[in-house]
């Protein structure tokens, strides 16, 4: 695992998982994103992790939706963009390999199967293969999303088979306290360490409760920072979070008394190989 002088933050605005009706403060047209993605990238975030939503707020793959967000994104912040490959539990393989089509500078690879809640999030050996392959062929980075500590063995076996990742450097986040995943704390956050692949970096991120101890830990342990509405809607307890920003503001603050204040985005894109 490499050691880094300071913080990537990332946010993740939107996700899939949330309904607009129970959250009416989440970011789902691509107005409503681009200007959480300005007020992210103001206060801290260098890199955004993107999951769409249809005219109904319902999450959506939509290539033609995609390309536009990408585009958007691109022309009206400095962000790097990341599109989900995860999609929503429901959606085809199909869809989610075409993702890549919408040419993100970067794109999440979940390396496993997990029960998720009362679903399962179903990610086939070979599809994380074709996942890899296909960012591989197209040059964009992937980001390896780590939901058990086990998918960090099988980070190795498709590192070992397929080799490196366009950009050359190896980034993971750990997704932590996801019901039927690893646990959001310190402990299994410093065993996921061991299993990381040398000279790679990581970020974590913790789902709802798990979110303060993740970020904690993380900071300790020389991790990077994944921060969001995706991840959680509680900014304290009794508290519902007012903004993606002010969930990055928290984490750059904690990154700054941890004395690695938040990266600007240059040196991220240099950090992760991602092109400028
Ligand atoms: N929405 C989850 C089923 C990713 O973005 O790559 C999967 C997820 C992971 O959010
Ligand atoms: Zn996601």
């Amino acid at each position: 695992m490499s050691q880094s002088t300071g913080t990537i933050i990332t946010v993740a605005p939107t996700g899939a998982e949330h309904a607009k009706p129970d959250v009416p403060n989440l970011p789902v047209t691509l107005a409503e994103l681009v200007s959480t993605a300005q007020d992210c990238e103001r206060v801290g975030a260098a890199m955004i992790h993107v999951h769409i939503r249809d005219a109904d707020a319902k999450p959506t793959l939509d290539l033609g939706r995609l390309k536009d967000t990408v585009a958007a994104l691109r022309e009206q912040t400095n962000l790097i963009v990341q599109l989900s490959t995860g999609g929503a539990v429901t959606d085809p393989e199909s869809d989610r390999l075409a993702v890549l089509d919408a040419m993100p500078d970067s794109a999440s690879c979940t390396m496993g199967t997990v029960n998720f809640g009362d679903d399962v999030f179903l990610n086939r050996w070979d599809f994380v293969v074709a996942l890899h392959k296909g960012m591989q062929e197209r040059g964009i980075v992937p980001e390896y999303e780590i939901f058990d500590l086990g998918q960090l063995a099988s980070l190795h076996r498709l590192l070992d088979t397929y080799g490196p990742p366009a950009g050359g450097h190896v980034h993971v986040d750990l997704v932590m306290g996801v019901p039927g995943g690893m646990p959001g704390d310190a402990e299994t956050l410093v065993a996921a360490l061991r299993l990381i692949p040398d000279g790679a970096t990581f970020s974590a991120t913790g789902i709802g409760r798990s979110t303060l101890p993740v970020m904690l830990a993380s900071l300790s342990a020389g991790g990077h920072l994944r921060v969001g509405m995706e991840d959680t809607i509680s900014y304290a307890r009794g508290e519902r979070v007012k903004d993606n920003a002010q969930l990055v503001a928290r984490a750059a603050g904690l990154a700054r008394i941890a004395q690695r204040p938040p990266l600007a985005v240059a040196h991220v894109r240099e950090l992760l190989g991602v092109k400028g």
